[in-house]
């Protein structure tokens, strides 16, 4: 999954995409190199920052989406966690809804993805990004991330959305400080997390928990770092990997599928 966040003020790559024209060649380079999956956001959901307006957002998603939708073969997502933009996104050809708050933050979204017949990526996270990270206290984070997705699973379903629909992800970086992410990625695998019978998405890309091995590094320049979490999150089970320089991954994720096969190709 390549991510192409149209924001002024994304942690990785705010403003590179400001311009639809902009956003929407480098989808399709994206996709060109690669990608199975383009994901297109319009608020950043970066540790403190802000709500954009519902409008704004949509004026920001809608016109990319609907060009990129036209002009690629695999799905277009979006991501948002508003039923409002959710719902432009999808007429405009979106075929899967990427929702950061796993069904949290909007109680219209559920029915929004149940109508429409998308997808739904389940993102575990605990409050808005701008006070998530008080939020980030766990006994047992491995268990609690599986209870609490396997809680929104059931809200999901209550909605309308078929389980067969949903995509799972533990939220690196959301509500988590670096060992709660650490310790996600190298226990993706355990039984608790696969109890739930649904595929892994794992965005560990550029993201700041890398810093705890690499140090003080800015977030463009952690893409060797962000490769290595790539392989272990593969290793560990992910199936779907959302990163920013699909052409690198793209190759990362071809080897350590080939190592986890154990066998050529
Ligand atoms: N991470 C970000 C945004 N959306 N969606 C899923 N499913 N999983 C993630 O880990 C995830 C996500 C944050 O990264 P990014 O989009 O690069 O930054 P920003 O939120 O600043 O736009």
């Amino acid at each position: 999954m390549g991510v192409l966040n149209v924001t002024p003020d994304s942690f990785a790559d705010g403003g590179l995409y400001a311009d639809p024209g902009r956003a929407v060649e480098a989808g399709l380079a994206m996709v060109e190199a690669g990608a199975d999956i383009v994901d297109v956001g319009g608020e950043s959901t970066r540790p403190g920052a802000g709500e954009v307006p519902a409008d704004e957002e949509r004026r920001r998603v809608q016109p990319v989406v609907e060009r990129l939708a036209r002009q690629v073969t695999v799905p277009v997502s979006v991501d948002t966690w508003k039923a409002e933009v959710a719902r432009a996104a999808l007429d405009a050809g979106a075929l899967i809804v990427n929702d950061i708050s796993g069904l949290q933050f909007d109680p219209a979204l559920g029915g929004v993805v149940a109508r429409s017949g998308a997808a739904l990526v389940l993102m575990h996270t605990r409050g808005r990004p701008a006070v998530m990270a008080q939020h980030a206290s766990y006994a047992d984070v491995v268990g609690e991330v599986a209870a609490e997705l396997g809680a929104q699973l059931h809200v999901a379903e209550q909605a309308g959305i078929p389980r067969e629909a949903v995509v799972l992800d533990p939220g690196i970086g959301f509500a988590k400080t670096a060992e709660h992410s650490i310790a996600l990625l190298a226990r993706l695998d355990d039984p608790r997390l696969r109890a739930l019978d649904r595929p892994w998405l794992v965005g560990p890309s550029r993201k700041s928990f890398l810093r705890a091995a690499i140090g003080d590094v800015p977030a463009p320049g952690r893409d060797w770092a962000t490769a290595a979490a790539v392989t272990a999150a593969i290793l560990h089970g992910a199936h779907v990997v959302r990163v920013h320089r699909v052409a690198e991954m793209v190759q990362v994720a071809r080897v350590a599928d080939m190592i986890k096969a154990g066998r050529a190709g």
